[in-house]
């Protein structure tokens, strides 16, 4: 899978560099490459910000650096001659529809994903439409709260994402049984000793009877997700 992402900090994705997804890219499981925005400004200041049209607070990002920066990107995929078969362009935000571990699977068969970060008050609403003639473009947010720029959330998405692609996680069933794939919270886990600090682990787990294990497992799990998450239930 390839990755692009554009910004204004590409040092915050430094840390694509660690770990799993750091291992995932030297085995060129993932193409990731990270774009300044800057790069596709034309004035001696390198401004991507200007103040919005109808006033209010903060700056907003111009939308020509933008368009540059999508169309550089775009030109590098072979084939993708029209929106349909061009990347897909997500910009995190916070008003964005919300990003689920659904959401994760269906981009992990992507070719190819391009993350758009935006800063400050956003980036003119019609880059968004100019980014829907070169490809497909999806507004998507982590959970509501705000963060001060999509770079975070780029980044979370991109874990998310990045560890469904085939080959990157070395054990596949460790996939499956995670919280959210059947929309339901994971079950407790415990390691040795079974008597820790005064602590036992359930007698049910010593016992070797599987489909008891199983049985308590899937119990923990409708437990938990009604006190924490009662909202999964009711979906
Ligand atoms: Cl995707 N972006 C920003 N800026 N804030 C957020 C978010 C995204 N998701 C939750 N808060």
């Amino acid at each position: 899978m390839r990755i692009d992402v554009v910004t204004i900090f590409p040092a915050f994705f430094d840390v694509l560099e660690v770990s799993l997804l750091g291992r995932a890219r030297g085995a060129g499981l993932l193409d990731i490459r990270v774009h300044d925005l800057r790069d596709h400004t034309t004035d001696r200041h390198r401004t991507v910000d200007d103040t919005p049209y109808g006033g209010g607070a903060g700056m907003v990002m111009k939308p020509e650096p933008w368009a540059q920066s999508l169309d550089a990107i775009a030109a590098e995929q072979e084939g993708g001659e029209d929106a349909a078969s061009g990347p897909l362009f997500v910009f995190p935000s916070p008003a964005g529809e919300r990003f689920t571990q659904s959401v994760a699977r269906e981009w992990s068969a992507e070719q190819h994903i391009v993350f758009g970060c935006g800063r400050y008050e956003g980036i003119d609403e019609r880059v968004f439409a100019y980014a829907s003639t070169i490809g497909r473009v999806r507004l998507v947010s982590l959970g509501d709260y705000v963060l001060n720029g999509g770079e975070v959330a780029a980044m979370a998405m991109i874990e998310a994402v990045g560890r469904l692609v085939p080959g990157v996680v070395g054990n596949p069933e460790s996939l499956v049984e995670e919280s959210h794939e059947d929309g339901l919270l994971e079950y407790p886990s415990y390691t040795k000793p079974a008597s820790w600090r005064g602590y036992d682990v359930p007698d049910v787990l010593l016992s070797g009877h599987h489909g008891r294990v199983a049985d308590w497992r899937r119990g923990q799990q409708v437990e938990r997700t009604r006190l924490r998450r009662p909202d999964l239930l009711s979906e």
